[in-house]
């Protein structure tokens, strides 16, 4: 049932938008022609290498760099008295909120470190071999301290605390709502379901790690950095706050960046110090992380201990629901990870349902670990995960069927917008229509007459549901510019302040203008990535680019057409209102012969030949701001066969219904639903940090932490359901993290499902055939 692609030229000039047309950026990446940060060589380049702390937390006596100093090709070294010395300062930037307490994030660290890989000093050397040895001999003595690495214990009073100026390890301490009526909401209801889960921490692992250069002249004081950002205009600002340059000097350039999935958001030390250590030599410096550095220092994500209480009544209607929430952030509180932890996770709690009362509490703790950030999801999977957790338990309580416990408490797809309890106005939806498809595809009626007959013979089958909900497009106030620029030789060039990192924006953009315009799709060039080729912007992350950039990029198309029939009108000796416009063409009412194509009209307009009032030119830019946030939703369900005796899961079926509005391009939509699936899997089945206590990261390789490989990723059926968001001219909700968010819960509740026979009412992840098969042996009365 996979989409067909087809090519622009079958779709028809002007009906690009919903048509599979193959993604344009794929051919020149398989072929080689990407350019990827770490290809781009500058003449007289040096390279930058990182010494980094090998404790997790300790007090530092001495940094000595002079065996480093004196190694061959090295130009420099650096510590913390150094860039302070230049007045450089941290690489805070958390959102200043008034229930966060976050210290100082130093560029590199000064008195004590607190995750094992910050960052102690910097050498700068002729090679990138010559680099990575020297900084293996700057020398360090330290001072081992205790450390922490558990949210839940950095929160007791005996833990050790991580920043003294701060007094305890609490850095986010935030309460959605209000307890006491949830309190009573519970007391009052029939049944109190609780469960207690844990979201584990994992490890963004984009095919590409970080990397930077930086090149300074100091004649001008212009700054230039390619850098591996999803967000070149905001790296920009934080460069521009950390260096002192004015942001008019800096130019960010992100070229092809190999995936991000969140973790390349964030001002990080290295990226600075990369710049700062170019002003200091002179030279173009590059940095280029490896795969085992990323794993110490690029973001992590979740981290999330929870306890959930779901009141519901005998009749199957929720009363109200209670949410205790540990997130371990790390040892320094980074990006905007306070926002994660606390707003973006729960505000999503309402889910698909209509729950009258809603109270959160979210305490985020520093442990001796590397800092956690947004990543796919941020916030919403673990926020789906919790109530779609508890819609299975509460069923099972109730003995009601799971998927008709969910009809009963769904809000009514004829109330939107509906405001929840969690504060949140979702725009559109049909909740149950996405459930009916999804029951029918994988055959629900059957499924539960084949498990039956199934546990008869010792076989255990089981069906996990999710219906998820997300908030994308984060709005108001987020704003996007989108700049269509028709030539005078008519072709069209399409800018955006976001970034693709594979999402396919240089094909869905291009088929958003082609529409408008009604110009050949190979005639559009879409340009992303570079601060000084594009209007301001924000970037590319919380599934914003299609609902916002490209609502900015329709808007500024829909004005180019309008200005061009203005200058038509005065071409075809008409008046405006009397042209009309169809693939590409204006012609008069009536008078089909009495035409120019947009083309004629480019040149006209660069000629000047425009009338009175009109600027010569056939450009527009639009900053487009989102009236609310768009909020996608689905079901997805799992099929699962458990092995009782290796605790294997094998995946029987795996069936996606997905609502993301309308669709600019089905082949990319199921594509990072695809994409998105997987990575919610691997949570659910392999992936996970792991640290010993004394906050040492056990699993900082490849070999160590699992990410699903093709063969362990299921078959997947997708389908759809259109609910278009009403606030935005395209009427698309975003879709990079649906998939994520939807499969974690629905993998885990096949498991449990299927597990039910033996009392097992939870499985913790990530439910490798080890966790699964103890779980059995744990179980009463074990297989
Ligand atoms: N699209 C569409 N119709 C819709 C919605 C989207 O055709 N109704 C298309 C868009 O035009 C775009 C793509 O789907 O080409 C994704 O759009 P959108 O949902 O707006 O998401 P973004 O482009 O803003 O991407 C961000 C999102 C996030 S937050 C993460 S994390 C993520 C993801 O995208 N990281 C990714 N998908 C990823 N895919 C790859 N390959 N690599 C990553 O790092």
């Amino acid at each position: 049932m996979a989409v067909k692609t087809i090519d622009a030229e079958e779709a028809g000039t002007t009906k690009l938008v919903g048509s599979a047309v193959e993604r344009r950026e794929d051919v020149p990446l398989i072929a080689g022609d990407a350019e990827y940060t770490d290809d781009i060589q500058h003449p007289r380049m040096v390279y930058m290498a990182v010494a980094r702390s090998q404790q997790a937390h300790a007090r530092i006596q001495n940094i000595d760099t002079s065996a480093a100093a004196e190694m061959d090709g090295v130009i420099d070294v650096f510590t913390a008295d150094d860039v302070e010395a230049s007045g450089v300062p941290g690489v805070l930037d958390v959102t200043v909120l008034p229930f966060i307490e976050a210290p100082d994030f130093p560029i590199l660290a000064e008195d004590k470190v607190y995750y094992q890989g910050e960052a102690l000093a910097v050498v700068v050397a002729e090679s990138r071999y010559q680099a990575a040895d020297a900084a293996d001999a700057v020398e360090v003595e330290y001072e081992r301290l205790d450390a922490v690495v558990d949210a839940v214990e950095a929160a007791n009073d005996d833990a050790p605390v991580l920043h003294e100026d701060i007094g305890s390890n609490v850095g986010v301490d935030w309460e959605l709502g209000e307890a006491e009526p949830v309190e009573d909401a519970l007391a009052g209801a029939d049944n109190v379901v609780e469960l207690e889960f844990v979201n584990q921490r994992l490890i963004p692992t984009a095919m590409e790690p970080r990397a930077a250069i930086a090149r300074y002249k100091s004649s001008t004081g212009e700054l230039s950095v390619e850098m591996t950002s999803q967000n070149p205009h905001e790296h920009r600002d934080h460069l521009s706050a950390a260096l002192g340059i004015p942001n008019g000097k800096i130019r960010v350039r992100s070229p092809d960046v190999g995936g991000g999935f969140g973790s390349k958001i964030r001002h990080y030390a290295e990226e600075t110090l990369t710049a700062w250590c170019a002003m200091q030599v002179g030279r173009p410096v590059k940095w280029q992380a490896t795969r085992s550095e990323g794993f110490l220092t690029t973001s992590h994500g979740r981290d999330n201990v929870t306890t959930a209480k779901l009141g519901v009544n005998d009749d199957g209607s929720i009363q109200g629901f209670h949410v205790d929430t540990y997130v371990g952030v790390g040892g320094y509180l980074a990006g905007v990870e306070g926002l994660v932890a606390s707003n973006l996770y729960a505000t999503m709690l309402s889910g698909q349902y209509d729950i009258p009362a809603v109270y959160a509490k979210v305490t985020g703790t520093y442990t001796n670990t590397t800092p956690c950030d947004a990543y796919r999801g941020a916030g919403r999977p673990e926020a789906a995960f919790a109530v779609e957790r508890m819609m299975a338990a509460a069923a099972k309580e109730l003995g009601m069927d799971p998927a008709e416990f969910r009809r009963t408490n769904y809000l009514s797809p004829d109330g939107f917008p509906h405001e929840v309890a969690t504060g949140h106005v979702y725009d559109s939806g049909d909740y149950g229509m996405a459930l009916d498809k999804a029951l029918e595809l994988v055959g629900y009626d059957d499924f539960r007459e084949r498990q039956a007959a199934a546990r008869e013979e010792g076989r255990y089958l089981g069906l996990g549901i999710s219906c998820y909900i997300e908030a994308c497009g984060l709005g108001p106030g987020l704003i996007e510019s989108g700049e269509v620029r028709v030539g005078p030789g008519g072709s069209v060039t399409v800018t955006c302040g976001t970034h693709s990192h594979g999402q396919g924006h240089k094909t869905s953009y291009a088929q958003i203008a082609a529409d408008q315009l009604g110009i050949d799709y190979d005639d559009i060039e879409v340009r992303e990535g570079d601060t000084a080729e594009t209007a301001e912007g924000h970037g590319t992350y919380g599934s914003r680019s299609a609902p916002v950039g490209g609502s900015a990029i329709a808007e500024s198309a829909r004005k180019v057409r309008e200005k061009a029939q203005r200058i038509a009108a005065s071409q075809l000796e008409a008046e405006a209102a009397d042209i009309e416009f169809d693939e590409g063409t204006f012609f008069v009412s009536g008078a089909p012969d009495r035409s120019v194509t947009i083309q004629e009209v480019a040149a006209a307009a660069y000629a000047g030949e425009v009338p009175e009032g009109v600027e010569p030119g056939l450009e527009e830019t639009t900053y487009y701001n989102p009236a609310n946030f768009t909020f996608p939703f689905g079901t997805h369900i799992a099929v699962v066969e458990v092995d009782p005796d290796t605790g294997d899961v094998e995946f029987e079926r795996y069936v996606a219904v997905d609502d993301v509005g309308n669709q600019i391009n089905p082949k990319i939509v199921e594509g990072q639903i695809h994409g998105g699936i997987a990575q919610g899997l691997g949570q659910a089945m392999c992936e996970g940090a792991v640290y010993d206590e004394n906050g040492q990261l056990l699993t900082g390789s490849l070999q160590d932490y699992a990410i699903p490989k093709a063969e362990s990723v299921p078959e997947m059926e997708i389908e759809e359901t259109v609910t278009p968001c009403p606030h935005n001219p395209l009427g698309v909700k975003g879709v990079g993290e649906a998939g994520t968010i939807a499969s974690t819960p629905a993998i885990v509740n096949a498991v449990v499902d299927a597990l039910s026979p033996l009392g097992i009412t939870d499985v913790e992840m990530p439910m490798s055939g080890e966790t699964v098969w103890r779980a059995i042996q744990d179980a009463e009365g074990g297989a």
